[in-house]
């Protein structure tokens, strides 16, 4: 009488991605079925029987084109290294946020680009802090990232931009636009005051509300103070070359001070 035996094989995830993972491929210079002779970018470029290919460390292509009797030298053409977007924004409150490299074409060769980080009106240390490096694009990749770490203030600030840089390009891209482009933080320490205040001119004294949103876990300080109001007719309409709508020690009393929101306020 035969033995059934039952054996269970489990492939791990990892390993079955290792083993069938894609690879995309695309024709670099000259057309399939096309001979020839003759210049060009891409598949604009005819070939007969090339043969051997040999790379320099700048990034030159040199190839044999046997059939034709010569030797053939391929460069970059537009393949550019540059910022993903025109810019970038990140609130306040998020710990690095990932910067986006392109290269505009697949290279064959090791691609290299230096990036930076400057201070525009962000200042390093207090609303994040200095990156730089060398991002490294290896045969057939097209994209990289560098991080920039962001620090979360209390300060009730408005937003902050921080520059970023890319220079000093290798293996034969060069810099494409943008290479310079504006990071900004949103501030998420946020005051709105109640507008309109009304008040009669009766009433003695107005209250004006200040509601804090955004980030509250810290005890944040704002100075608060009053000036006099822009020149509106008698309906609250801007009225240029009217006198200002209402003077202080005539319509109001002066009044400055210091408001203070404790965490979780
Ligand atoms: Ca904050
Ligand atoms: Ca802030």
């Amino acid at each position: 009488m035969a033995t059934v035996l039952a054996l269970a094989v489990t492939i791990s995830p990892t390993l079955a991605q290792s083993i069938y993972e894609p690879y995309a491929f695309t024709t670099l210079a000259g057309q399939a079925g096309s001979t020839g002779s003759s210049d060009g970018i891409g598949s604009t470029a005819r070939f007969n029987h090339p043969k051997g290919v040999a790379v320099d460390s700048a990034g030159n292509l040199y190839v044999a084109d046997t059939e034709n009797h010569t030797i053939r030298n391929g460069f970059s053409a537009g393949a550019t290294v540059q910022f993903a977007s025109p810019s970038f924004d990140v609130v306040e409150n998020t710990r690095t946020i990932p910067i986006l490299v392109t290269l505009g074409g697949i290279y064959i060769n090791v691609v290299t680009v230096d990036f930076a980080t400057s201070d525009d009106t962000a200042i390093a240390g207090l609303d994040y802090t200095t990156t730089n490096g060398t991002l490294t694009f290896l045969p057939g990749q097209t994209t990289a990232t560098f991080t920039v770490p962001i620090l979360n203030d209390s300060l009730v600030e408005g937003p902050d931009t921080v520059n970023l840089t890319l220079s000093n390009p290798t293996g034969g891209a060069p810099l494409g636009g943008p290479t310079h482009v504006l990071l900004t933080i949103v501030d998420n320490d946020i005051l709105t005051l109640d507008d309109p205040v009304l008040v009669g001119e009766s009433a003695g004294a107005a209250t004006v509300r200040v509601t804090r949103s955004g980030d509250l876990d810290a005890m944040i300080t704002a100075a608060c103070f009053t000036s006099d109001g822009p020149p509106y007719d008698n309906n609250l309409v801007d009225c240029p070359g009217c006198p200002r709508s209402a003077i202080a020690g005539v319509d109001y009393m002066q009044e400055a001070g210091v408001l203070t929101f404790a965490p979780g306020r």
